[in-house]
């Protein structure tokens, strides 16, 4: 029957593998999606979304901030992670118990039953914002997955491989749904498309929010 399946169609389903080690949980954050955006303002109120600089001088289209005991910052003198929020120089905003919470749940249920994040970083893309295909390897520990959950509009995922050569892959990422990135995958190239004109969601407008929950240290 034709509208039945849709009743469906953001509940969450098994996680379905996407790479070695990677996990993609369609609609897992989908139930507390509300709770995680209301926390997520009170974050930016205290740390703003800002566009950092790259080492080569770039501002970068999507807009950042974190919570967390560290966060990723990028200015002339490079990637790092730091204990305060460099606008302000306050130590970053706490870790959410929600956020907290999801990020264990989602590692857990993609096999990663250890997994506990020092950091978090808030990406928030809005029309044409994009992130080009790199790999994350500013974290000491590279043994710790990494959890990433997507709120607001729909976004094309750029995922590749070991290499740069290897040509990536595309896959629609949707409000609610985390990917884990554990094993071999964790060190795997991966961007974003440009988020589309027309992406919209009800709870976010045209925004898209990732949030990327990592062990640092
Ligand atoms: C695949 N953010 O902040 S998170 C980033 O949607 C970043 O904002 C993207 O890449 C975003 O660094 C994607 C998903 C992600 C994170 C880490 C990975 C995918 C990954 C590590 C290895 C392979
Ligand atoms: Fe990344």
């Amino acid at each position: 029957m034709a509208g039945t399946l849709d009743l469906f169609e953001h509940e969450p389903g098994p996680p379905e593998p996407i790479a070695e080690g990677a996990y993609l949980l369609r609609g897992f954050a989908t139930d507390i999606s509300t709770q995680l955006l209301n926390d997520l303002q009170h974050i930016a109120e205290a740390a703003p979304f800002r566009h950092q600089v790259t080492p080569g001088g770039y501002s970068m289209s999507v807009a950042m901030t974190s919570c967390g005991e560290l966060g990723w910052v990028t200015d002339k003198r490079g990637y790092r992670y730091s204990p305060v929020d460099p606008q302000s120089n306050q130590p970053w905003p706490a870790l959410p118990e929600s956020f907290e919470q999801l990020a264990i749940d989602a590692a857990a249920t993609a096999g990663y039953p250890q997994f506990s994040a020092q950091s978090c970083l808030i990406n928030r893309y809005e029309t044409g914002a994009r992130m080009a295909l790199h790999q994350d390897k500013d974290e000491q520990d590279l043994t710790a997955p990494i959890v990433s959950v997507s709120l607001g509009a729909p976004i094309s995922f750029l995922f590749g491989g070991p290499t740069r050569s290897h040509q990536p892959a595309r896959v629609k990422i949707e409000h609610g749904d985390v990917l884990v990135w554990g094993g071999p995958s964790r060190l795997f190239f991966h961007g974003v498309a440009p988020l589309g004109k027309r992406a919209d969601h009800p709870l976010t407008g045209p925004v898209r929010y990732n949030l990327t929950f990592r062990k640092v240290l």
